[in-house]
């Protein structure tokens, strides 16, 4: 839920990376922060065990443009793929205004991403904010992997035929539909924003984080 601060004039919008365990959802906040000027984002906070592997979550902030007099920021969080985190996975989530579902592209990780999406519904469930509510965009990550299973086969496993979700075939590592990933969610969450504010007419949704990457 947006969390508007009249007195700074700053509306911000919390955007989580979830997904499959090792799918990428840390390397693709670490590519938005080596891309975006310093001005543009806060520290990349990442708590981390001693493999690198999120222990609790990573967070970074990113200020885009205004909308309406008001600073638009994104505070951009990833939760822990690791299947026993679920509780903090499940705290992560709350408050959630956008979500980026991280899958891993290779052959043998199907049944994880299956797994994780599930996983993923069920916390929304008990959190209480069930999909309809919350734009989702889907990352299809590792599509650089000799073995990358095809972009049908992932989207027969976790998109849904009625109202798909946004696609992004990425290769994080590389930087590669990165931001136009991250660009998608925010301007669907924006969006929404404008349109729950002030109905009609639409104007001042270009707010998302751009760079030229
Ligand atoms: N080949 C390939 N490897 C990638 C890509 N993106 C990330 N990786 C690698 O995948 C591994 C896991 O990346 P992370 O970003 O830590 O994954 P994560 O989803 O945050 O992992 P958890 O937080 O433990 O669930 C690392 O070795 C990354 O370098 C990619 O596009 N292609
Ligand atoms: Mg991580």
């Amino acid at each position: 839920m947006a969390l508007v601060n009249h007195q700074t004039r700053e509306v911000t919008f919390k955007i989580v990376y979830a997904g499959t365990p090792l799918s990428g959802k840390t390397t693709n906040l670490q590519y938005v922060h080596s891309r975006l000027d310093a001005a543009q984002r806060g520290d990349l906070v990442s708590v981390a065990t001693a493999s690198d592997r999120t222990l609790y979550f990573d967070f970074m902030p990113v200020t885009a443009n205004r909308i309406g007099g008001y600073a638009a920021k994104f505070a951009l969080y990833t939760v822990p793929g690791q299947v026993h985190y679920n509780a903090t996975r499940q705290l992560v989530l709350r408050g959630a205004d956008g979500l980026v579902f991280v899958a891993d592209s290779a052959a043998d990780r199907l049944e994880e991403n299956l797994e994780s999406a599930r996983s993923l519904m069920r916390n929304l469930q008990d959190n209480a904010t069930p999909l309809e509510n919350l734009p989702l965009v889907l990352q299809y990550n590792k599509r650089d992997l000799p073995d990358a299973a095809p972009r049908a086969q992932l989207d027969y496993l976790l998109n849904r035929p009625e109202q798909p979700f946004p696609v992004f075939e990425c290769i994080a590592q590389r930087g590669v539909n990165v931001f136009a990933c991250l660009n998608a969610v925010s301007q669907i969450v924006l969006r929404r924003f404008h349109d729950s504010v002030a109905p009609a007419p639409r104007a001042g949704t270009g707010a998302a984080p751009t760079t030229t990457a």
